[in-house]
């Protein structure tokens, strides 16, 4: 029997159902919101995005802008793990024989100082297995939280993300980390054409530019919101609660 659009919407649609309050639509669409669904993703929280000597440092960027989210990241993990919701972090990153790096993205990381494979003072800019590669100690992820190694900006491409999602039966996706305008947007963009439906958590993301973050954050929110949905974190801790 085939099943029309509308009705496919209105099946999915939980009457009574649980919202968070966002922006522009109370997110998630259907209100179809459980631990069960759910995935809060920690996007690249690594030493290299958001501690003194790593790559984002070594490009000369204001670090306060990609270590804003700590705290706020720490304090939604707490609540979402009591929960039971489902964790996933990511971490971007290259083989030590950067076969799978790009010419051209290690081109232009040295152009601007901080090449990508090259000795940093947190080891290799990127490379896995380095001190600058691991996630930083305030975000350190729990026994059975799924790590996403990817080599590009996306969680999808070159990684088990998708299936890790599909396993778990994960349709809504919370988005937290760095940057707010490369690797979680890319991500995001990636799970919404894929009919994950996206939630941007305003404090828990940060850019290397405070104008960037904005900007980021307010392209979700076009078109009715064309990627999904902001909020806060104390938002989403309140739907949960
Ligand atoms: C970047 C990232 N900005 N995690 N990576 O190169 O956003």
């Amino acid at each position: 029997m085939t099943t029309t659009l509308d009705e496919r919407i209105d099946a999915a649609f939980v009457p009574g159902g649980r919202t968070v309050a966002s922006d522009p639509y109370p997110w998630p669409f259907d209100g179809n919101l459980k631990p069960q669904n759910t995935a809060i993703v920690v996007i690249d929280m690594q030493v290299d995005f958001c501690a003194p000597g790593g790559y984002v440092d070594s490009m000369g960027y204001d670090l306060s802008n990609t270590r804003a989210p700590i705290a706020p990241i720490a304090k939604l993990l707490e609540v979402a793990r009591a929960k039971d919701f489902t964790v996933i972090h990511t971490r971007e990153g290259h083989k030590p024989d950067l076969s799978d790096l790009p010419a051209n993205k290690r081109w232009r990381s040295q152009r601007i100082g901080a090449g990508i494979g090259d000795q940093g003072p947190c080891g290799r800019i990127l490379v896995r297995g380095e001190p600058g590669w691991e996630i930083i100690p305030e975000l350190q992820p729990i026994a059975g939280e799924p790590i996403i190694d990817k080599p590009g900006k996306g969680s999808f491409l070159a990684t088990d993300f998708d299936l890790v999602l599909q396993t778990k039966g994960i349709r809504n996706i919370v988005l937290c980390g760095v940057t707010t305008d490369v690797c979680v947007h890319t991500t995001m963009r990636d799970a919404n054409d894929r009919g994950y439906e996206c939630l941007v958590l305003s404090d828990c993301t940060g850019a290397t530019k405070l104008e960037n973050h904005l900007a980021a954050l307010d392209m979700v929110k076009m078109q009715g919101g064309v990627f999904g949905a902001v909020a806060t974190s104390d938002a989403f801790i309140a739907a949960i609660a």
